[in-house]
């Protein structure tokens, strides 16, 4: 019988034999500020989920304190440990979308979800011998990718603006805040004059900041991404209706019904999609396709993520409405060192899809080791 292309494939079931979690510290090149604070180390969870002598990755983008977004590395730990693991290890799963039914009864913990998730998927497609882009619908052999500079003085911004222009990356974004946007896009934009520039305002602003962002309307930016609070999308459509550069929203959109809604409001010209705010890839994707019957838009955003993450948004940016350059730069920007034995590298703006099944990268159990902070193993 035919299958058609949209409708969940069917393959024999998954057993999850086992599970480890590793909570894992990289430090970071340079420290990294937006509007609401500084990182200095990249701390994260690490899942891998294991079949029949096969492994499949997921890393967590959930921050130590709810900075971000409102979830704690704490707080989706245990969830993940008492309720989640324990309804997925030892049980069978033919596809994502019957792994989804024992994540969706949960409210919030996205990040957390999705971690699962993409362990799930990045092992569904190992068990089929399929790249995890052909399992998604994607075809690219490379992505468009451009930069996310944060905070730092005037000077220092402008140098490290031209310098990732003359790497080729596609776009460059400029991370704002109160009191550090308007003179910094205009020396940037002095600078580099027909450079694909945005900015970053994290949430730190509110309707009566409407002068800065007419102001920024001056500076030919693509888009200005998230000015106002992280739960409200109400606000950035009376936003929109004041400007004429398009607001791109980034925290407000944990879903599908927040895009539609964003969307028919216009409170959004363009969205960033994060696999991991969203809950997993089958809501990235459905976020995806809203944008695409609205002939919106989308990009792939980041979350410093080490190898794993970063090899998972490669493969998410694959799909046709990714038409903007996403966050995925190199991984040497962040970390001397990273968790996967291949290097994610992007030249002149490209980043290649890893190749091989799944998310077609390898962990460095030996350099994993030593930036493992603490491991759990789960069986059923
Ligand atoms: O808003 O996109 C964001 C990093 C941490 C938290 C939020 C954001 C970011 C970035 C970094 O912009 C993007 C990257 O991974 O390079
Ligand atoms: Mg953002």
């Amino acid at each position: 019988m035919m299958r058609a292309d949209n409708e969940p494939r069917r393959g024999s079931p998954l057993r999850i034999d086992g599970a480890e979690v590793r909570i894992v510290r990289l430090p970071l090149v340079t420290p990294f500020t937006i509007a609401t604070g500084t990182m200095y180390d990249k701390l994260f969870p690490l899942l891998i989920l294991k079949s029949d002598g096969l492994e499949g990755y997921g890393e967590g983008v959930m921050d130590p304190l709810p900075d971000y977004l409102d979830e704690t590395l704490i707080g989706s730990m245990s969830l993940v440990r008492d309720v989640l693991l324990p309804k997925v290890v030892g049980q069978s799963f033919e596809n994502p979308e019957d792994l989804e039914q024992i994540l969706i009864g949960w409210r919030g913990h996205y990040m957390a979800k999705a971690m699962v998730e993409m362990a799930f998927w990045d092992l569904w497609a190992k068990s089929l011998g399929l790249p995890m882009k052909t399992v998604l619908g994607g075809l690219r052999q490379a992505i468009e990718v451009g930069v996310s500079l944060g905070i730092t003085s005037l000077e220092e911004t402008v140098t490290r603006a031209e310098a990732h222009q003359a790497l080729g990356y596609k776009r460059i974004k400029l991370k704002i805040m109160p009191g550090h946007d308007v003179e910094v896009v205009k020396a940037v934009r002095r600078a580099l004059p027909d450079a694909h520039l945005t900015v970053d305002a994290n949430t730190s602003y509110s309707l009566s900041d409407t002068a800065v962002f007419r102001a920024l309307d001056g500076f030919e930016l693509d888009y200005i991404e998230q000015p106002l609070a992280w739960n409200d999308i109400h606000d950035h459509a009376v936003l929109q209706s004041r400007i004429s550069t398009a607001i791109c929203l980034d925290e407000s959109i944990r879903s599908a019904a927040d895009t539609r809604k964003a969307l028919q409001t216009d409170a959004a010209r363009v969205i960033n999609i994060k696999v991991g705010r969203v809950g997993g890839y089958l809501e990235a994707k459905r976020i995806h396709d809203v944008c695409a019957a609205w002939d919106v838009p989308v990009w792939c955003g980041g979350m410093l993520e080490s190898g794993i993450g970063r090899a998972h948004n490669i493969h998410l940016s694959t799909l046709a409405n990714f038409r903007k350059p996403g966050d995925t730069s190199s991984a040497s920007r962040y970390f001397t060192k990273d968790i996967v034995n291949e290097v994610l590298t992007a030249e002149q703006g490209l980043m290649p899809v890893p190749a091989g099944d799944g998310i077609g990268v390898t962990l460095d159990w030996k350099f994993l080791e030593t930036v493992t902070e603490q491991v759990e193993s789960f069986k059923p």
